[in-house]
């Protein structure tokens, strides 16, 4: 595989910076997201805190309990996930406008493969730089952003200097980059492999590079082998957009509106098959499936069909958008669209993940 040039964003303390944002009287401020504390007796832990917060030792997934022991004067608030899911949205319409291919990777992070449109570092410093500006411009928020030939590299980088950071690091200087790092920056080493290799005396990325492939992989199994190429930096993974996709729709306008069956019929039979298309090359299955007509007067109906079992192209799922599509057609009405939806995705083709 080529070299390649891969950019990895993520938020800063998103959902806390969101309500700063929408709140400027928190300003300055320590802010903490997640479960009501109830003077200390309040179960249910933290989502999130702003940096200010985080001076106190607050943190993600601690009991709500203790960050108010920590962090009395904080200000405490419920988690509006509703809002912070509509300016993610807007963030990753402005990052996918970026890259080549895009992948996002979580409520507040994407990958961005830029390998097709960037010549070398300060090209890609300036786009970095250009993203940053166009996210604290449109939506008031900054983030920080990683650089790296591959994906673990790039988000790697990402947490590197945050907040509002910018690390870029070359093919050439990946080795060096990772060496100081503890074990657990690497995907899938989480507490109880961090207290295994700890154990084994690897403490570092470094330690984890110059020990004994064959030992590693005695010791974790197939994991071995991976743990073995990440601390080498090596990660071959694509940026591929799957895990955030809610569904696939397609929908045409007559060019006139009609209530010819046969020509209704044919176009939902096309747009039917065309989504199926769609749904197959992103490598899922759906279970719900829904129809939408809007009438020559505008007005716009839908209606689904939710199976027990996730389904795919089939004879079933046909005869299935037809009797949908049947509950609309009136002698006297014209249509003007027809939509085709399959939701309710489920991922049937393995895709390559990390432990
Ligand atoms: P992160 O990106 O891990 O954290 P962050 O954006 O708050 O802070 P930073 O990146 O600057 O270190 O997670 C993104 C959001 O996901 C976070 O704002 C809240 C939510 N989240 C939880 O609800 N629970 C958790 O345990 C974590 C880690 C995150
Ligand atoms: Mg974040």
């Amino acid at each position: 595989m080529g070299s390649r040039i891969i950019i990895h964003v993520d938020l800063d303390a998103f959902f806390a910076s969101v309500e700063e944002r929408e709140h400027p009287e928190y300003k300055g401020k320590p802010v903490i997201v997640g479960a009501d504390p109830k003077d200390g007796k309040g179960r249910g832990v933290v989502s999130t805190c702003n940096y200010e917060a985080r001076k106190f030792g607050v943190h993600s997934a601690m009991p709500i309990s203790r960050a108010w022991d920590l962090c009395k004067d904080a200000v405490f608030l419920p988690v509006n996930y509703k809002l912070y899911e509509e300016v993610s949205a807007k963030i990753m319409k402005i990052l996918k406008s970026h890259a080549s291919k895009f992948e996002q990777a979580g409520i507040d992070e994407a990958f961005l493969d830029v390998t097709c449109k960037i010549k070398g570092i300060i090209e890609v410093k300036k786009l970095a730089e250009k993203i940053k500006e166009e996210i604290l411009k449109k939506e008031k928020l900054t983030c920080s952003i990683g650089v790296g030939p591959n994906k673990l590299v790039a988000k790697i980088a990402s947490d590197y200097n945050k907040p509002n950071g910018l690390t870029i690091v070359e093919e050439k200087n990946v080795k060096r980059f990772l060496a100081p790092l503890e074990v657990d920056k690497l995907w899938g080493i989480g507490k109880k492999t961090k207290r295994k290799m700890d154990e084994m005396g690897i403490k570092t990325i470094n330690e984890l590079s110059n020990f004994e492939k064959g030992k590693l992989i005695e010791e974790f199994g197939i994991f071995g082998h991976e743990f073995y190429q990440m601390a080498h930096g090596i990660d071959n993974s694509e940026v591929i957009e799957y895990r955030r996709r809610k569904s696939y729709s397609r929908e045409h306008t007559f060019e006139e509106d009609t209530i010819n069956e046969q020509f209704i019929n044919d176009l939902v039979n096309n747009i039917y098959e065309e989504v199926m298309h769609d749904v197959e090359e992103g490598g899922f299955n759906f279970r719900t499936l829904s129809i939408k007509v809007r009438y020559e007067n505008f007005e716009t109906h839908t209606r689904s069909k939710t199976f027990s079992h996730p389904v795919g192209r089939s004879k079933y799922t046909k005869e299935a958008i037809h009797k949908l599509l049947k509950s609309f057609l009136q002698p006297n009405r014209a249509i003007r669209l027809i939509g085709v939806r399959a939701s309710n995705l489920v991922l049937m083709k393995k895709q390559k993940t990390l432990v």
